[in-house]
């Protein structure tokens, strides 16, 4: 059983109820998911056995209201069950981030009270699954010149468009799916079997092998009135549900850190060459001692975020930091536990080469390295260096 990496004794700093939660959540992803994970990942594919498995837990939309049929708790446990989810994978980490801050998050804070009572409690069970639909084949970091686009007609919304990289998009009952309109913006809840509208999967990943990404097709495609996300215009309204999910990232990438830090301790101190545990050669050492030195100051950090975010306090450059450093700094953590490894590390009978693998994505989604750096760049400076 994982027990977790604590060297400032970080869990004094949390409620029993918080600490509580994420051991349940830290046994879930021991004893249920780890054994599925490497076949999975060898498979490419995403064990549908785990979405209500997850819903039980609590952790699909932590912090949208009990009355939906969600948890209804604070920022501070959302981030510890993200943590925890990734420590298994990124793509079980993807599968609860994506179905909470994309899809539940955008319907509660953008939606009509009949969009929530009927999307909300199937969400947050794990009954229906979710995906958001913002990033096109031309429009990554710049989402603002998308394409698709969605025409108001006497019968709905004529939506025509595609959109590339969506995360659970195969198997996604319903899409939020982001589109110019008249009005500038808009988001839509798309229904799985309208006519118009189709999914493709993206093969060949070598990266979130575990999670099911793909395309989704736009001709002609008729959206009801009702599916129409009544509030939220603009680009501000599919950024601040990226804030969410980008918040849980930041907790998310420290858990896949820990997992490659203990599998590497654990080898350093078990494998012999020149006849010792290299554990005891001071290089290893080394190696470790940044591991968890990174682990450490990021486990901070996160918790203040978390506890600014509960405060209302946390703003998206705070968020982008948070990020920005902490996926950074996991993804240095897996390819330095990756040469303790060494031959054993490129076999997935370790863990770790898959959470390097998976955090190359984890860099790249929800705003690039590279965004985030030029989201806090514009925030200290006061000049934007976007274009
Ligand atoms: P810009 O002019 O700066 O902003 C447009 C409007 O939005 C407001 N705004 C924000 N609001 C809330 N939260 C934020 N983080 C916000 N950032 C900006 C801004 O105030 C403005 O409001 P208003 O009222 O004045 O109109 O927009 P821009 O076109 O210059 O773009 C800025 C930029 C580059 C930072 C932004 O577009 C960006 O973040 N790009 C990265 C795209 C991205 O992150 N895509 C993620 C797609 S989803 C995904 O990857 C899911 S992976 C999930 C998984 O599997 O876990
Ligand atoms: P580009 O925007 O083309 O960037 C290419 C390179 O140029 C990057 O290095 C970037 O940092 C750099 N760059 C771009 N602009 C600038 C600039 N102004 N200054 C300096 N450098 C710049 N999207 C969704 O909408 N929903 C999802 O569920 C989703 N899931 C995903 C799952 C996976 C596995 C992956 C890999 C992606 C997913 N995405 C999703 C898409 C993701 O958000 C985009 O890949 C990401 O925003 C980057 O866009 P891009 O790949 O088109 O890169």
């Amino acid at each position: 059983m994982f027990t977790g990496v604590d060297f400032f004794l970080i869990d004094d700093l949390l409620s029993e109820e918080e600490r509580k939660i994420r051991q349940t959540i830290r046994q879930y992803v021991d004893e249920k998911f780890l054994p599925l994970a490497a076949e999975y990942h060898r498979k490419a594919d995403f064990p549908l056995s785990v979405i209500p498995e997850l819903g039980a837990l609590g952790v699909l939309g932590v912090t949208i209201p009990e009355r939906y049929g969600a948890a209804g708790l604070n920022h501070t446990i959302y981030g510890l069950a993200m943590q925890e989810l990734e420590r298994g994978d990124s793509g079980l980490r993807s599968f609860a981030s994506v179905q909470g801050s994309l899809v539940m998050y955008p319907i509660s804070r953008y939606g009509s009270e009949t969009q929530k009572q009927l999307w909300l409690p199937k969400l947050a069970s794990g009954q229906a699954v979710g995906c958001f639909g913002l990033t096109e084949p031309d429009h990554g970091s710049d989402p603002g010149g998308m394409l698709t686009k969605a025409v108001h007609t006497a019968d709905g919304w004529l939506l025509n468009g595609s959109k590339m990289w969506i995360t659970n998009a195969p198997i996604a009952d319903v899409a939020v799916v982001w589109a110019q309109t008249e009005q500038g913006i808009r988001g839509f809840l798309v229904e799985k079997g309208t006519p118009g509208f189709r999914t493709q999967t993206i093969k060949g990943k070598f990266s979130l092998r575990a999670s099911l990404t793909g395309e989704l097709i736009f001709d002609d495609c008729l959206v009801p009135e009702a599916n129409l996300l009544p509030e939220g215009k603009g680009l501000r309204a599919p950024l601040s549900c990226l804030n969410e999910a980008r918040y849980g990232i930041a907790w998310g990438a420290i858990g896949a850190a820990m997992a490659c830090y203990e599998e590497a301790l654990d080898y350093a101190k078990n494998r012999i060459q020149f006849g010792k545990p290299i554990a005891g050669f001071q290089l290893t050492q080394h190696k470790l001692v940044e591991m968890l030195n990174e682990i450490t100051k990021a486990q901070l950090l996160n918790l203040q975020l978390g506890r600014l975010k509960d405060q209302g306090k946390a703003q998206y450059y705070h968020i982008s930091l948070a990020k920005r450093n902490n996926v950074d700094q996991a993804l240095k953590i897996a390819r330095s536990a990756r040469t303790i490894l060494a031959a054993n590390g490129i076999t997935d009978e370790y863990q770790t080469i898959r959470h390097l693998l998976n955090l190359e994505s984890v860099f790249t989604y929800e705003g690039t390295h590279d965004i985030h750096t030029l989201i806090v760049g514009e925030h200290i400076t006061g000049m934007g260096a976007f274009r």
